[in-house]
């Protein structure tokens, strides 16, 4: 008999019939977040998970799903996923690694130079008709050339978006858990206490798995220390950032302005008050979202899938 698989969205047809050529597969085939009870249903016969970071992966569904060998969560980040009860019951996880690095890194600096360049604010200025005339001070914002950019979190993408930096004649620093020798040699970037990074930076990029170390990282304290010129963007996960206090520090103007991806509670409404500021440019979590990375996403998860559910090893086991 087929492993039985489960797939919890709308997949590109590639990463669908590879799953469907090994599999008895069952796709929840909308574009909007499988509804829990259907999920836990669904598990209850699955050999195979291949998941997004939508779907909540924990003891409750695992319980629920007594043949399960195997997640393939079609991200690189897993903080949907509670790793340990996982382990427990011995279940692999797979993510997708590498496919999406440059793609993400280059949404930071998408990120960086539309909030450094007041894009955003700019073109809904035309939209509203208050572009009247040009003066020597209208709408100037501060230079990504030359500036330096601090990544906190330098692993796959943060190391990306340093390399970018070296184009832009930016003076490179990075903080991370532990030093890289070899991003220090490839870059020139200099490791930095995090504070330290804060204070000397002109760009803040934090590309930093969510982890109990990582979650509420940024508050009011490491905002005060940044520059009043400080550009501030986030790529890697919301709870990262204290929104509330981010909010009340770009409203003082330091950091001058955010370039987020990413939010405490996705989706965000039009109601968000973070919209309500000038100085924030927002993206609905775009990080890696072109066709061609989403179409490697899913069938890096469909591989690693298959793999595990066959009796092979998995691709890209966390
Ligand atoms: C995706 C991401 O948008 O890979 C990640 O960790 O945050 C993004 O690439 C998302 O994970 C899709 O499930």
């Amino acid at each position: 008999m087929a492993p039985r698989v489960y797939i919890t969205r709308r997949l590109p047809q590639p990463a669908l019939e590879l799953v469907a050529a090994a599999c008895d597969v069952a796709v929840w085939d909308q574009d909007e977040p499988v509804p829990r009870d259907v999920l836990l249903a669904a598990a209850r016969s699955a050999d195979g998970l291949l998941t997004m970071l939508s779907d909540r992966i924990d003891g409750e569904l695992l319980d629920a799903a007594p043949g399960l060998k195997v997640v393939a969560n079609m991200a690189v980040g897993y903080d949907n996923v509670d790793l340990a009860e996982l382990r427990r019951r011995g279940v692999i996880l797979t993510n997708t690694p590498d496919v999406l690095t440059a793609t993400t890194a280059d949404m930071a600096w998408t990120l960086m130079l539309a909030a450094a360049r007041r894009l955003v604010e700019g073109h809904k200025l035309i939209e509203a008709g208050g572009w009247q005339s040009w003066s020597p001070g209208f709408m100037t914002g501060h230079d990504v050339s030359g500036a330096t950019l601090g990544v906190v979190g330098a692993g796959r993408i943060g190391g990306a978006v340093l390399r970018r930096g070296r184009g832009f004649d930016m003076a490179l620093r990075y903080h991370n858990r532990s030093r890289s020798p070899e991003l220090e040699q490839q870059t020139g970037a200099q490791f930095l206490p995090l504070d330290a990074l804060l204070a000397e930076a002109d760009f803040v990029v934090v590309a930093a798995p969510l982890t109990a170390q990582t979650r509420g990282l940024f508050g009011a304290r490491e905002f005060a220390l940044m520059k009043p010129t400080a550009v501030f963007v986030n790529v890697a996960r919301g709870p990262i950032v204290q929104e509330a206090a981010l909010y009340q520090a770009l409203r003082a103007g330091r950091p001058w302005a955010a370039g987020l991806d990413v939010f405490e509670r996705e989706p965000i409404g039009a109601d968000h008050p973070l919209l309500g500021l000038p100085n924030l440019v927002a993206a609905p979590h775009l990080g890696s979202a072109t066709v061609s990375t989403r179409l490697k996403m899913a069938t890096t998860a469909a591989r690693n899938l298959v793999a595990v559910v066959t009796g092979g090893a998995p691709l890209n086991p966390v």
